[in-house]
């Protein structure tokens, strides 16, 4: 293929500290599998990020596994994405320490994710969960990705990766491509379901907060019936003074791709009981058949041990190619220049 006719590039990742939600479907793996077929993809399960949180070492073991397993059953296809785990790519770290040496001490202070993290793990603000941006960061820039298709939460982090592509490429010379955000119109942030202020999270404490994709039909329909909601009786879309009914609205248009607005105009005047069994069903209808792929999958390991041989392999060409680059230009000697 020539150069002209080369696909943009796309970069984005999952931490494997958990099992896979609602929230990955909505803010990140649908989007990918709707622009797999457009750009060359770089899809990782970013381990060395989920360290900066305490794990325990079987868990993120299987769990690593799982969110390959998950990639492939929500629609992800090998053939199109390179698929690969971010500590089997030195690079990684590598153009990390760099990158550090390039971002303000302030500039990383101010990332809303590392003041976030470290109220929920008091107990261990590592220097690693401060420096969380940075890595990824490196995962992006190696890749020369045009774009990154994250959930709202993770903005600042790419808005942090272009100032530090841009940086770079004004000290030295134009070597990283800037990266643009992909953050969809809906289920940017789908919301906690015990909680609508916060997110749906995979580690967060209350199981029933969050839909997990591996949850069995009277599991999801159970969590939707005890949703949280409000003291309001209509069916409206609000995010900021309705937020618990509007992410139940945001769920549904994602279990059955109806737009919000001829939801809102259908279901107005449902009970909220009515509208959270018409949720229940549609979720249970979306999610069943991930589900059933991800078991399939998930119980063949040396297929998916071979995908992700395969993948780091063809990720790690690509990365030390960028890498390589970078340490010339800053200076760094090696016999082979
Ligand atoms: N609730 C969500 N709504 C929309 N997008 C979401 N994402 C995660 N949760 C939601 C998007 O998924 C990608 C990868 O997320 P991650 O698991 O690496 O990190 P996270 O955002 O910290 O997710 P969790 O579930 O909250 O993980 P834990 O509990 O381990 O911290 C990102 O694009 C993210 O925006």
């Amino acid at each position: 293929m020539s150069d002209s006719a080369k696909r943009p590039i796309i970069f984005s990742g999952i931490q494997p500290s958990g099992e896979l939600t609602l929230g990955h479907i909505a803010g990140a793996l649908r989007n990918w599998v709707a622009l797999q077929r457009d750009y060359e993809c770089y899809f990782c399960i970013v381990d060395m990020h989920a360290i900066t949180v305490r794990q325990v070492p079987a868990n993120l073991r299987r769990w690593t596994l799982d969110c390959a397993a998950m990639y492939l059953a929500t629609g992800i296809q090998p053939e199109q994405a390179t698929i690969f785990v971010q500590s089997h790519v030195p690079a990684h770290a590598e153009l990390a320490w760099v990158l550090s040496t390039l971002t303000g001490f302030g500039e990383a202070s101010r990332m809303t994710q590392f003041k976030e993290k470290s109220e929920q793990h008091a107990h261990n603000i590592n220097v690693g969960l401060f420096t969380y941006p940075i890595l990824m960061a490196a995962d992006i820039l190696l890749y020369q990705a045009d774009l990154v298709p994250v959930g709202e939460d993770q903005k600042q982090h790419v808005e942090l990766t272009r100032d530090l592509a841009q940086r770079f490429n004004n000290i030295y010379s134009p070597t990283f491509a800037v990266p643009e955000p992909y953050i969809p119109r809906y289920g940017a942030r789908l919301m906690s379901l015990q909680d609508p202020h916060k997110k749906m999270s995979k580690s967060d404490p209350n199981r029933n907060a969050t839909i997990f994709l591996v949850d069995d039909n009277d599991a999801i329909q159970r969590k939707i019936q005890r949703a949280v909601t409000d003291s309001g009786t209509t069916i409206e879309y609000d995010p900021e003074n309705r937020p618990g009914i509007s992410n139940l609205i945001e769920i549904y248009h994602l279990a059955t791709d109806e737009p919000i607005e001829a939801i809102v105009e259908r279901c107005r005047e449902w009970t909220y009981s009515q509208f959270k069994a018409a949720v229940a069903e549609a979720l249970v209808a979306y999610v069943e058949p991930v589900r059933t792929r991800f078991q399939q999958i998930r119980s063949d390991e040396a297929s998916l041990a071979s995908l992700l041989l395969s993948g780091a392999e063809r990720a790690a060409r690509v990365a030390q190619r960028t890498l390589r680059k970078v340490y010339r230009k800053i200076g760094f000697w090696s016999p082979k220049d």
